[in-house]
């Protein structure tokens, strides 16, 4: 089943992936994910948005669903992991509980919701928050991505058709998330799986730094007005002030007008990913890094806009349901600053928990992101021994 996805959206030269969504790569997925289903005899639903979830459901099966599951999209030249493994779990898991004749007295749904990384349209989660109504169409459809195609266009483009309606989670009673770690707990621990206590807070926020274009050899440096000095001097100020504060600042992207080798720029746009260990702090380094770029604003003379672009607010997941679940294993209850559908999930009411499985080089959102597969299989009978406790 992994192998038949290794291949899909990955860069020969990098060994990456790019499973942007709404393109030919995640429609390649999408038929994946339903012939894998199909072949289990399980009921798929795919929506208007193209998320999908798998329904296992006996006719003796009655009461709230059991979802389980991830999402199949990637950031820019991903890992292999981050989303497919809690999808393949989610159907092994199945198949696991099958092989030992249990069969669930709850629906079971295996879920994959699209744009989780929101690295084509900027807002993470995207296809779990209009399932759960966190965001609207309407909201969202104006959106653009690096290339100027609208949202609405590029569903379309895919064959879907948002007007003929999202899925439902009415009748879901709890869901669970499997998902590689993303840093190195669970190395550090020298333990394969674990259980998540939380996801810290986190939001995106656009900087325009505006200033004067200008010959890069006529121009003096004192008579400059210059937005990449002014973006320079912010990510370093944000640098430290995020590892004074003993949180998570970034600036990975950004975007330089004309973009040329021999002209001072005129306008720089870099996006900060921010990460903090509560609200109060994500608001506070914000508003401190904000702060800084307008002072070093006024004295090169550019101008700063910054606009918040996301942002989400702490999810502490059902403590109750982690313990139960880490008591399965006696894994360990760890917290992430990765956010995940799970966290939308949990914030919309639905009772949550997500497992992680060991990551032995701590990297993600990079193609140097790894799980053994003994961890990865002890990962799917955690997951199967969940389910067979949640839909029992
Ligand atoms: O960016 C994140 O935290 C997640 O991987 N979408
Ligand atoms: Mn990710
Ligand atoms: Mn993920
Ligand atoms: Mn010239």
């Amino acid at each position: 089943m992994w192998r038949d996805l290794h291949d899909v959206g990955r860069s020969a030269s990098s060994g990456g992936y790019f499973r942007q969504p709404w393109t030919s790569a995640e429609s390649e997925l999408r038929a994946w994910f339903t012939e894998q289903a199909l072949a289990r005899g399980l009921d798929v639903e795919t929506d208007g948005m193209g998320n999908q979830v798998a329904w296992w459901r006996p006719s003796e099966a009655s009461g709230p669903a059991v979802l389980t599951g991830s999402h199949l999209d990637s950031v820019l030249d991903g890992g292999a992991y981050d989303g497919p493994l809690g999808v393949v779990s989610a159907l092994a898991a199945v198949d696991v509980l099958r092989a030992r004749g249990f069969s669930p007295s709850r629906p079971i749904g295996v879920s994959v919701f699209t744009e989780e990384e929101g690295s084509r349209f900027g807002l993470a989660c995207l296809g779990s928050r209009l399932v759960t109504g966190a965001s609207t169409w309407a909201d969202a459809r104006e959106r653009r991505d690096r290339d100027g195609v609208f949202l609405g266009d590029a569903v379309a483009a895919a064959g879907l058709d948002p007007s003929t309606g999202l899925l439902s989670l009415d009748d879901v009673g709890c869901f669970v998330e499997l998902h590689v770690e993303q840093g190195r707990d669970l190395v550090d621990r020298d333990v394969a799986v674990g259980v998540a206590s939380e996801i810290w807070p986190h939001g995106r926020y656009r900087f325009d730094f505006e200033g004067e274009a200008n010959h890069a050899g006529t121009t003096r440096m004192e008579d400059r007005r210059d937005p990449m000095l002014t973006y320079a001097m912010t990510a370093l100020a944000a640098n430290k002030q995020a590892r004074l504060a003993g949180q998570r600042a970034t600036f990975g992207r950004i975007e330089v007008a004309p973009n040329g080798t021999n002209a001072v720029p005129s306008r720089v746009t870099a996006w900060l990913d921010a990460r903090c260990s509560s609200d109060e702090a994500l608001a506070e380094l914000v508003d401190a890094i904000s702060r800084q770029a307008g002072e070093r604003a006024s004295r090169d003379e550019t101008s700063l806009r910054v606009t918040p672009e996301s942002v989400s607010g702490s999810v502490a997941f059902d403590p109750d349901l982690a313990r139960d679940l880490a008591g399965i294993g006696d894994w360990p209850i760890i917290p992430t600053q990765a956010g995940h559908d799970a966290g939308i999930l949990s914030a919309a009411g639905i009772p949550t928990a997500m497992l992680f499985v060991r990551n032995p080089t701590g990297i993600s959102h990079s193609p140097d992101e790894h799980a053994e597969t003994a961890d990865c299989l002890a990962g799917v009978d955690a997951l199967a021994d969940t389910l067979a406790r949640l839909a029992r």
